[in-house]
């Protein structure tokens, strides 16, 4: 059956359940580019079926025991494309929860979309981004949270965000959701109850009660949204400004961090014009460190524009580290007192002789030339972030999605338990609890929000 979706159609048409078990999609799973292997992967009712047309080995796909991987050759008009290795990974038992063919065929741009263009011909349609995993989930194989833990997984840098991911995949927030959600309707129950039967004999303390159990409810989410901070970090990285005057070595620590040449470092003041951006893996933590153009008075214009950028880089920083030259004079304004987030001030080149401006200064000192210094920085560039909320012995880490969820639940729950302590009918506080449990089955998803459906997915790539 056509939905009359087009391989190269990539808009994020939503379609249902059913109508995705009517149609088999196909892609290539590993890496663009030159490989040993590469992987194609077709998901869907046909999927077996087309694996016979396109399939010849000492047995037909349909024949063969599942998940296990059988030898054999890709033919097109019975010309072999490749010799392949093949498995059937038949429903529910596999990734998407539908029969799932995957073929290791040699690592190569052309070899692979020959494959894939056999496998298109043969009757499937090409997939879309993040389709597989999205079959995943509308076929009851994973919650939304696990979904966009494989691409957090796919896209962790440290080993503390894998860790994260991998918890998640694992089902551990979404378990809390669904806690919270149980925990939720047992409530909403409770004063349904309430509400339909008022004649019925009530315990005294049953008001007490409910509320105790609405305040423990709150507490969970907003403990679940403490992890927010932690989350970012560990998806995007800590952003950390190195900023300062002309010449204090800021280049010179990017590159000693990162651990070889990336930026041009010079005696010339100015020779940084522009932000430069990289990662680093910090003991684990991922740091977005920013290089800047240095702060001096200056006519020309485009180290005032690389200023200008600098001034952007320091309002969206989680931290700044001002950089100074401990053998030149203080500059009169420092600009430390000008940023509102975290900062730590630095003096460089301590091999050099002190000037008497810094005498009695009990600010880092570092030497970018001879390295000293520096692994005192690193302690406490972490010792910032562990005062940002980065917990490093914390598994749970929600991203923002969660948080526009978590952050709905919590409001209705406040509002929720206002009307209680105002003693109002039951009814309203019913209605806020159920916002609060909408909320929280956002969070897990649910079958028919396409919208939210298509944005988290959107970001995957294809093939998974
Ligand atoms: N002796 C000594 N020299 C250093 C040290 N760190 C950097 N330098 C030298 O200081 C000069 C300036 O270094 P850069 O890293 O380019 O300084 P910057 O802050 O990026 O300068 P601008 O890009 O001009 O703002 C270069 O000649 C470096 O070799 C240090 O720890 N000790
Ligand atoms: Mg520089």
């Amino acid at each position: 059956m056509s939905l009359g979706l087009a391989g190269s159609d990539r808009s994020r048409c939503h379609v249902t359940a059913e109508a995705l078990n009517g149609e088999t999609i196909a892609a290539i799973s590993s890496p663009i580019g030159e490989g040993a292997i590469a992987l194609i992967r077709v998901s869907g009712p046909e999927a077996v079926e087309i694996a016979d047309r396109i399939f010849r080995g000492s047995e037909s796909p349909s024949s063969l025991t599942s998940h296990r991987q059988h030898l054999g050759r890709i033919v097109q008009d019975e010309r072999v494309i490749d010799e392949v290795l093949l498995s059937v990974h038949r429903a529910p038992a596999s990734y998407t929860g539908e029969d799932l063919v995957e073929i290791s065929c040699h690592g190569g741009i052309l070899i692979a979309a020959r494959v894939l263009g056999v496998c298109l011909s043969a009757g499937a349609r090409a997939a879309r981004a993040g389709e597989f995993t999205e079959r995943a989930f509308l076929n009851d194989k994973m919650d939304l949270t696990q979904a966009e833990a494989v691409m957090d997984l796919i896209r962790a840098r440290t080993d503390l965000a894998l860790r994260a991911a991998t918890e998640q995949l694992q089902g551990r927030l979404g378990n809390e959701a669904k806690i919270l959600r149980e925990q939720l309707v047992r409530l909403i129950a409770h004063i349904d109850a309430a509400i339909d039967f008022p004649e019925e004999d009530i315990a005294p303390d049953a008001d007490t009660k409910l509320r105790a159990v609405l305040a423990s409810i709150r507490e969970q989410i907003a403990a679940l949204l403490a992890t927010a901070d932690h989350g970012r970090i560990l998806r995007e990285g800590l952003r950390v400004v190195v900023a300062g005057p002309t010449n204090a070595g800021k280049s010179s620590l990017l590159n000693r961090l990162l651990g070889y040449e990336r930026v041009i470092v010079s005696a010339t003041h100015g020779t940084t014009r522009d932000t430069i951006e990289e990662m680093i893996n910090l003991r684990g933590v991922p740091v977005r460190l920013l290089d800047t153009a240095g702060l001096r008075d200056s006519d020309d214009q485009l180290e005032e524009a690389g200023m200008q950028r600098t001034q952007q880089a320091l309002a969206t920083a989680d931290l700044v580290l001002h950089l100074f030259d401990v053998s030149a004079p203080k500059p009169t304004d420092s600009g430390v007192a000008r940023s509102d987030c975290a900062s730590l001030i630095i003096l460089n080149k301590c091999d050099l002789p002190e000037h008497t401006d810094w005498t009695g200064e009990s600010a880092l000192h570092i030497s970018c030339l001879t390295g000293a210094g520096l692994p005192e920085l690193e302690d406490a560039i972490l010792r910032c972030v562990g005062e940002q909320h980065l917990r490093p012995e914390s598994h749970l880490a929600i991203n923002a999605r969660h948080r526009d969820c978590l952050r709905r639940a919590l409001g209705a729950c406040d509002r929720a338990s206002a009307t209680m302590a105002e003693n109002l009918s039951g009814e309203y506080s019913a209605v806020d609890l159920r916002l609060a449990l909408d909320a929280l089955t956002e969070m897990v998803g649910r079958k028919g929000d396409d919208e939210i459906l298509d944005s988290v997915f959107q970001q995957f790539c294809i093939g998974k």
